[in-house]
C-alpha cells in the first residue's frame, strides 16, 4: 500500500465483490457509483476497495470501478487470496473479509456492505472467511444480515463461537438480507450512539474483532418470505444440476434468484446497500464526535 492510501476519519469503506460478482451488468457499475455518491452527500469520503493489476487500491477511480464491473478476468478474493492476486498482478474484487482487512490496514473504521458470507446449507463444508475475519479485525461493519441463501442459525451460532459482537439496529430479530426479520433473536440497539459506544467499549477491553451491525432492509423493498422461498428453491434446483461450488456458489445463486424474481432481488439488493451506506455515514459522524 502506498503512503497516500492511509486514510482515517470520515471515511466509509465499500467492497468490490458485490460490483464484480454480485450484481448484474450494467446495474453493478451504476450502483457502485451511486453508493459513492450517497457517501459524499453525507460529507464523508467513500473508498471502494479492490486490487488493480496486483496493486491494492483503497479507493477506486470511476474508470477503475467501470473496469472492475466489466472485465471478465476479475478474481474474487477473501483474505487468503490477497497475496495471490498481488503476486500474480491480477485484478481482484475484495469480499467482506478482504475488504475489512485492507480497510483496517489503511486506518478506516467503518465499512458498509450488503450481506456477509456465512455457513452455506450445502452438504459439503462451506463456511465463509468473512466470519473469521470479523472475529479478528477491528471495524464497524454494517450489513443487512447474512444472505438469505445461507443456513442462518448456524451462521449466527458461528459468529457467537468466534466472539463477534453482533447487534441489530432497531430490531431484536436477525434480518436476513431480503427479509427484515427472522425468528432468530439478536441484541437490539436503538441508536448510532449505542453502536459507537459498543465499539469504543470493545476497544477499551482490547478485544479484537468487528462490531457487526445488522440493519434491516427498508420495508418497501422487503421481499415476502413465501415468495422468496419459491425462487430460492428453484435456484437450489439449478445448483443441483450444475457443477458450481466454492467461490462461484454465491454469485451463481444470486444470478438465479435475479432470474426467477424478474429482477426484484436485484432491486432489493441495491436498496439495502444504500440503506447500509446511509447508516455507516451516520456512524462515522457519531464516531468523530465521541472519539
Ligand atoms: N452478499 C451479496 N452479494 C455478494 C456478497 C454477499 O448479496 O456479492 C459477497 C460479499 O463480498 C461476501 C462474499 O463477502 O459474497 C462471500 O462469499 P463466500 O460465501 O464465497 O465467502
Ligand atoms: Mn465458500
Amino acid at each position: 500500500m502506498k503512503d497516500g492510501d492511509m486514510v482515517f476519519n470520515r471515511t466509509v469503506a465499500l467492497e468490490s465483490t458485490v460490483i464484480a460478482h454480485g450484481l448484474p451488468k450494467p446495474k453493478n457499475v451504476e450502483t457502485a457509483m451511486e453508493l459513492e455518491a450517497v457517501v459524499r452527500r453525507h460529507d464523508c469520503t467513500p473508498k471502494t476497495i479492490a486490487i488493480v493489476a496486483g496493486e491494492v487500491r483503497i479507493g477506486l477511480s470511476s474508470e477503475e470501478i467501470q473496469e472492475i464491473g466489466t472485465r471478465e478476468d476479475v478474481m474474487k478474493v477473501g483474505v487468503s487470496e490477497i497475496p495471490v492476486a498481488v503476486a500474480l498482478k491480477r485484478w481482484a474484487a475484495t469480499t467482506v473479509s478482504a475488504t475489512v482487512r485492507l480497510a483496517y490496514l489503511s486506518g478506516i473504521k467503518v465499512f458498509a456492505t450488503g450481506g456477509i458470507g456465512g455457513v452455506h446449507s450445502t452438504k459439503d463444508w462451506d463456511v465463509s472467511q468473512d466470519l473469521i475475519e470479523l472475529s479478528r479485525t477491528r471495524m464497524i461493519v454494517v450489513c443487512a444480515g447474512p444472505k438469505s441463501i445461507l443456513d442462518l442459525r448456524s451462521t449466527v451460532e458461528m459468529l457467537e463461537t468466534f466472539q463477534v459482537t453482533a447487534v441489530g439496529y432497531r430490531t431484536d430479530r436477525l434480518p436476513a438480507f431480503y427479509c427484515r426479520s427472522t425468528s432468530i433473536p439478536i441484541t437490539k440497539v436503538e441508536s448510532v450512539e449505542e453502536i459507537v459506544s459498543i465499539f469504543l467499549s470493545k476497544e477499551s477491553f482490547d478485544l479484537p474483532g468487528s462490531v457487526l451491525v445488522f440493519n434491516p432492509i427498508p420495508e418497501r423493498y422487503e421481499i415476502d418470505e413465501v415468495e422468496f422461498k419459491k425462487w430460492h428453491q428453484l435456484a437450489e434446483k439449478d445448483l443441483e444440476w450444475s457443477n458450481v461450488k466454492g467461490k462461484d456458489l454465491t454469485p451463481f445463486l444470486l444470478s438465479r434468484l435475479a432470474h426467477y424474481s424478474d429482477g426484484r432481488t436485484v432491486e432489493s439488493n441495491i436498496e439495502l446497500l444504500k440503506n447500509n451506506v446511509n447508516l455507516a455515514c451516520q456512524i462515522v459522524d457519531q464516531l468523530s464526535k465521541m472519539q
